[in-house]
């Protein structure tokens, strides 16, 4: 099967979820595909599917694709679809997150609530098309921590574990991860589909 990603960042956090299956998944990269897909979708079911569409097209084989965003509930859901796309892609995750932790100065603790979602799409060589999402509940802390995982996860505090997803290591971020979560979830259908 092909990831449709071209996020390395995700890749290795999907290798290690898929664990001895992730021999059979292969990146973008190395199915030797190169195209840019333009993710217009509004919700992130759409975004998955529109990914692992434009890759099912050129293949025979199963395509997953995964769109996920952060969501924080003081900024009415922002960056939410538009994670990637927050300040523009090119902006660094230090500047994206020091404006959403600018644009929560003076929020409660209570208010600071947020979640990771994840939606994988999988369109299988017969046309046929699942989705899954899930979600892990969390906050906005008050300053970056921790140099592990990417993107978001420096200001995202899980309080089951008291850390943020940036100070966890990879085994604890994906037992409890929407990417974790979602991926075990659609391993379980590939199950059934198969
Ligand atoms: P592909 O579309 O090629 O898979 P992408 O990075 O553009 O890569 P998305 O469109 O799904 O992926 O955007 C999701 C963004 O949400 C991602 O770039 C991060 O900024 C953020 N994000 C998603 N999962 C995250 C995680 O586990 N930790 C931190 N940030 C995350």
């Amino acid at each position: 099967m092909i990831f449709a990603t071209g996020n390395e960042d995700k890749m290795k956090e999907i290798r290690m979820i898929m664990g001895e299956d992730h021999g059979k998944v292969l990146s973008m990269k190395e199915a030797g595909i190169q195209i840019d897909i333009e993710e217009n979708g509004t919700t992130y079911e759409e975004n998955a599917l529109i990914k692992a569409r434009a890759v099912a097209k050129r293949v025979h084989d199963l395509v997953l694709a995964d769109d996920s965003g952060l969501e924080i509930d003081f900024l009415n859901g922002e960056p939410g679809v538009y994670s990637a796309r927050y300040l523009g892609e090119d902006t660094s995750y230090r500047v994206k997150n020091a404006k959403l932790l600018k644009r929560l100065e003076g929020v409660s603790e209570e208010k600071r609530t947020a979640r990771f979602v994840c939606a994988i799409g999988a369109v299988f060589p017969d046309g046929r098309e699942v989705t899954v999402r899930a979600a892990v509940e969390g906050r906005i802390d008050y300053e970056e921590k921790g140099k592990n995982g990417f993107g978001y996860d420096p200001i995202f505090y899980v309080p089951e574990l008291g850390k943020t997803t940036a100070e966890m290591t990879e085994e604890e971020k994906n037992s409890i991860s929407h990417r974790g979560k979602a991926l075990r979830m659609l391993k379980e259908e590939l199950g059934k589909n198969l």
